[in-house]
């Protein structure tokens, strides 16, 4: 039987991508290089040896890009800024090359009838900022601000929706402590310190975008992980409990004017000595809204398993290319863990979707399809989930689909397909999958009639 969805009219249905992901064009019109220009060029960074210099060619090619998403029905389009389009060197002079395009961009956007969701930071720290110390460093908070406050000055006018972050988690752990993704640095406490900027500088740039752009709301995105035991022993609990700790609490806890979970500083056993006493409500200043990104669910078993008992908990037999395991039903377990927070009294699903390795085929009249019945699958039971949450009281008002376009993925290059429309990199022509025409089906419904 196929699951009901039952939306309210006024639900947002859009979808994502991230500049350094899609736009390519690194050395057009002034922009300066980023942490990942650095990383994807260092040998042996990336597994295919690629990098987004290219990339989906969306800086050039948005004009089509917007009509695509408005023949697809989107109701809302969330990117990011490239800070170093903006500020080259990362504070001081401003490129306005860099926010004419994304002015362009908007404003095709709008004539679309399409809300722009614009993301401040996804991930692409200008590299002269690094080279000061990254985001380990108390002054990068700063510099965000001022970066936040020249892009709202100039384009606060024609959006409701900043949001400030994306992913900080990603940013701090992948970044400065498993060094998988740039700047490439392997130091808890480095990482740590990381992890308090970043919020910092969300927590500063708060009032800034507020005092330009009044009218919108601004938020931020966080990636949660539900974890769940491996049995009910309780080094199984307790191994859970400290990865949610890391992963999920070290970010909402703050938010929510709480400061850093005990059971997480005492996992990273670091002296906390970046953080200081003003910090905490810099940092849990209002938000009127809070992102959710979901892919998956993890299950924990103790390292250390002599006094465990059986395992309990197992994982199904169905997992995307990423290695991630399809449950939606843990969708709705994210939201439940931030809806408990109460930061706010509206959340969205800012992204969810898979990475399968499907194919163009084209027809004997020439029409051209990817058939992704699994990502088709994928949508239907995650959508579903955010049909039972909202049943179930989260105030959930909006659903990004990640990703609006196959792109790079980051340490997988261009392996990883997560797109409900196929880009092919040789021509960069684009075809809505059969999951795109499946989303455009839903918000159809959702929305009419
Ligand atoms: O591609 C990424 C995105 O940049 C951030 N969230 C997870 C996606 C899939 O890995």
């Amino acid at each position: 039987m196929e699951p009901t969805l039952n939306f309210p009219k006024d639900f947002i249905w859009g979808a994502a991508t991230s500049a350094y992901q899609i736009e390519g064009a690194v050395h057009a019109d002034g922009r300066g290089e980023s942490i990942w220009d650095r990383y994807t060029h260092t040998p042996g960074k990336i597994s295919d040896g690629t990098n987004g210099d290219v990339a989906c060619d969306h800086y050039n090619r948005w004009p089509e890009d917007v009509a695509l998403m408005k023949q697809m029905g989107l109701q809302a389009y969330r990117f990011s800024i490239a800070w170093p389009r903006i500020l080259p060197s990362g504070r001081g002079a401003v490129n306005q090359a860099g926010l004419d395009f994304y002015s362009r961009l908007i404003d095709g956007l709008l004539e679309a009838g399409i809300a722009p969701y614009p993301t401040l930071y996804h991930w692409d720290l200008p590299q002269a900022l690094e080279d000061e110390g990254g985001w380990p460093s108390r002054d990068t908070a700063y510099a965000f601000a001022e970066y936040a406050d020249v892009v709202t000055r100039h384009l606060g006018d024609r959006i409701q929706t900043w949001t400030t972050f994306n992913e900080p988690a990603v940013s701090s752990w992948v970044g400065y402590l498993v060094g998988r993704h740039a700047p490439g640095r392997t130091n808890v406490a480095d990482a740590a310190a990381a992890s308090h900027h970043l919020l910092l500088a969300h927590g500063l740039a708060l009032p800034v975008i507020r005092n330009n752009a009044p009218q919108a709301d601004v938020g931020i995105t966080v990636d949660i992980i539900p974890f769940d035991p491996a049995s009910a022993s309780a080094a199984d609990r307790h191994a859970s409990w400290e990865k949610d700790a890391l992963q999920n609490r070290w970010f909402l806890d703050p938010l929510a004017g709480r400061g850093f979970p005990n059971d997480g500083v005492a996992a990273l056993g670091i002296e906390m000595d970046f953080v200081q006493s003003e910090d905490s409500a810099i940092i849990s200043r209002p938000i009127d809204f809070i992102g959710v990104n979901y892919y998956r669910r993890n299950i924990i078993r103790a390292e250390s398993a002599t006094e465990n008992l059986p395992q309990t908990e197992f994982y199904g037999d169905d997992f995307t290319e990423m290695d991630w395991e399809v449950r939606a039903t843990s969708l709705i377990d994210a939201l439940y863990q931030v809806h408990g927070y109460r930061l706010s009294d509206k959340i969205f699903v800012t992204e969810n979707g898979a990475a399968y390795p499907d194919e163009l085929t084209i027809s004997e009249t020439g029409e051209r399809h990817v058939h992704d019945p699994k990502r088709v699958n994928y949508y239907k039971t995650h959508l579903a989930a955010c049909s039972q949450a909202l049943e179930m009281g989260v105030p959930l008002k909006g659903y990004f689909a990640w990703s609006l376009f196959d792109n790079f993925e980051w340490g997988h290059g261009y392996t990883k397909r997560f797109g409900i429309v196929r880009v092919d990199y040789d021509t960069q022509e684009r075809t809505i999958k059969d999951s795109g025409k499946f989303y455009s089906d839903v918000i159809r419904s959702q929305t009419q009639g």
